[in-house]
């Protein structure tokens, strides 16, 4: 049977909507039906299917303003933050929709015969949604793994299902047959363990903390199904003294604090060469109070929202507790849960705030002497998801940058994911990349076929 999920309004603390939870059944279900789908939609033309994935994307741009305004309201994410979403999910699906035409083989020279590779889907995909980014993340699941023509059962997060739910409805109102891609509101622990243990899932995608991520290729090992994980991050944002200061110092904010800091590539410690520490925090200091932290359902000038739970407020506050905080912005003061944007000087590099994912608005700074030191220090942590680099020195950059343990590096940008390259962690922060030109063949195997000659 399933169950009654009440959904919450960040910004007033206030239930606002309900949302129906599969059960275990309903899950199983759904997964059955997607197993059913597949050899029909396996069997599509790949132009068609690429015509399909264009049709759902242009109703997502028709839809745009709508979901954007649906997540504002379940999420509390800024209007021009839910807008870029929306449209990065008609971008990914637009993108993807090229690629089942591109799934080319190979034709390997092989003494005796002639041999080809197929990328073959692999069936039913499970993907796990986390509430931070509800709609990119469902797309860049969904549209790499339908363009290969896989069958998507995708599990919203709790805190978030609202998009997801609407981007299913426009998939079937653009063409897509009845179970090729099927949202599953629920628990983790429910919907998303039953896409681990069901055997008929051949893949689980899974985006969230690193916690859950552990234990889902854990279950996933038991049947050698196939996972990719994109986990938690403590992106280091390291500023040189040669860098343009100020354009470091007014991106450095929106480096961390954009979504609240509720992002997996936020740079949540920043490295500053000691000669400019004072100098470049300084200059943050005022990118911060010029801040405008707001109501984003009402504002829609509004920089950053709230955090999205109140469990999600403790958690973050809780590492501030008794340490220093070096200056801080505002935020209203309202029911929702809002924490200020938060700058902070950490004891040291053994201090939770500077080894752990806070996952709010909450920054570390500390000073380092020299380029080694700056590579030493970032790479100290179990995680290696992002990172920037801030130098006018090409040399250091490049160094610098192939020297940092992490997935995605920027150098003179904060920019972490663009939907035409690879995205994913090293360490602890994940396992095997989604996006690019590649992500279509994660979702298959490849399969290799000899004919003899004589
Ligand atoms: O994540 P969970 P939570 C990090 C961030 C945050 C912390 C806790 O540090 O503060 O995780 O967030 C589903 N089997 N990130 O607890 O639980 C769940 O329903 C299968 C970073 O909310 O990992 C949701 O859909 N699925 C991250 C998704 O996993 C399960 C984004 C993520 O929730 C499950 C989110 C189970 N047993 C949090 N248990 C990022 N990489 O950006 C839960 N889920």
């Amino acid at each position: 049977m399933s169950t009654t999920y009440a959904v919450v309004d960040p910004t007033t603390a206030q239930p606002f909507t309900e949302v129906q939870h599969a059960s275990l059944e309903e899950t199983d279900a759904a997964i059955e039906a997607a197993h059913a789908a597949f050899p029909a939609w396996g069997a599509v033309a790949p132009a068609e299917r690429g015509r399909l994935l264009r049709r759902f994307a242009a109703l997502v741009d028709e839809h745009l303003e709508e979901l954007a305004r649906l997540e504002v309201r379940n999420a509390g994410h800024t209007l021009g933050n839910a807008r870029w979403e929306a449209g990065n999910v008609r971008d990914v699906l637009t993108y993807y929709s090229a690629a089942p035409e591109r799934l080319l083989g190979r034709q390997i020279p092989v003494p005796g015969g002639l041999d080809v590779t197929f990328h073959e889907p692999l069936g039913v995909v499970g993907i796990i949604v986390p509430w931070n980014f509800p709609m990119p993340i469902a797309g860049w699941g969904m549209a790499p793994a339908l363009a290969a023509g896989n069958c998507v059962v995708l599990k919203p997060a709790e805190l978030t299902p609202l998009t997801a739910i609407r981007l299913g409805e426009l998939g079937r109102e653009a063409g897509l047959p009845e179970g090729v891609l099927t949202v599953v509101p629920g628990e983790g622990p429910v919907v998303g363990e039953r896409f681990v243990t069901h055997p008929l899932v051949r893949k689980v995608a899974f985006t969230g903390s690193t916690a859950v991520g552990k234990r889902i290729m854990r279950g996933c090992a038991d049947q050698v199904k196939r996972v990719t994980l994109e986990l938690g991050g403590k992106s280091a944002n390291i500023v040189f003294a040669d860098a343009d200061l100020e354009k470091a110092a007014a991106s450095a904010p929106y480096a961390v604090f954009d979504n609240a800091g509720q992002d997996c590539c936020a740079r949540s410690r920043i490295l500053v060469q000691r000669s400019v520490y004072d100098e470049f925090l300084g200059r943050m200091e005022q990118a911060v109070a010029a801040m405008r932290v707001t109501d984003p359902t009402s504002d829609e000038a509004s920089e950053m929202g709230p955090l999205i739970s109140a469990r999600q407020k403790e958690r973050v506050t809780g590492y501030l507790d008794g340490v220093e905080v070096a200056f801080a912005g505002t935020a209203p003061d309202t029911d929702g849960f809002w924490v200020p944007p938060t700058v902070v000087v950490p004891s040291g590099t053994d201090a939770p705030v500077w080894r752990e994912e806070v996952f709010g608005p909450v920054v570390a700074v500390l000073p380092f002497d020299d380029e080694a030191d700056a590579v030493a220090m970032a790479n100290d942590s179990d995680y290696g998801l992002s990172g920037s680099v801030y130098t006018r020195d090409l040399g250091r950059a490049l160094r610098v940058a192939r020297g940092v343990d992490a997935g995605n590096l920027s150098v003179n940008s904060h920019s972490s994911v663009r939907y035409w390259t690879p995205f994913g962690g090293f360490k602890s922060s994940g396992l095997g990349r989604e996006l690019g030109p590649d992500a279509p063949n994660a979702f298959t195997e490849e399969k290799n076929v000899f004919f003899a000659d004589a």
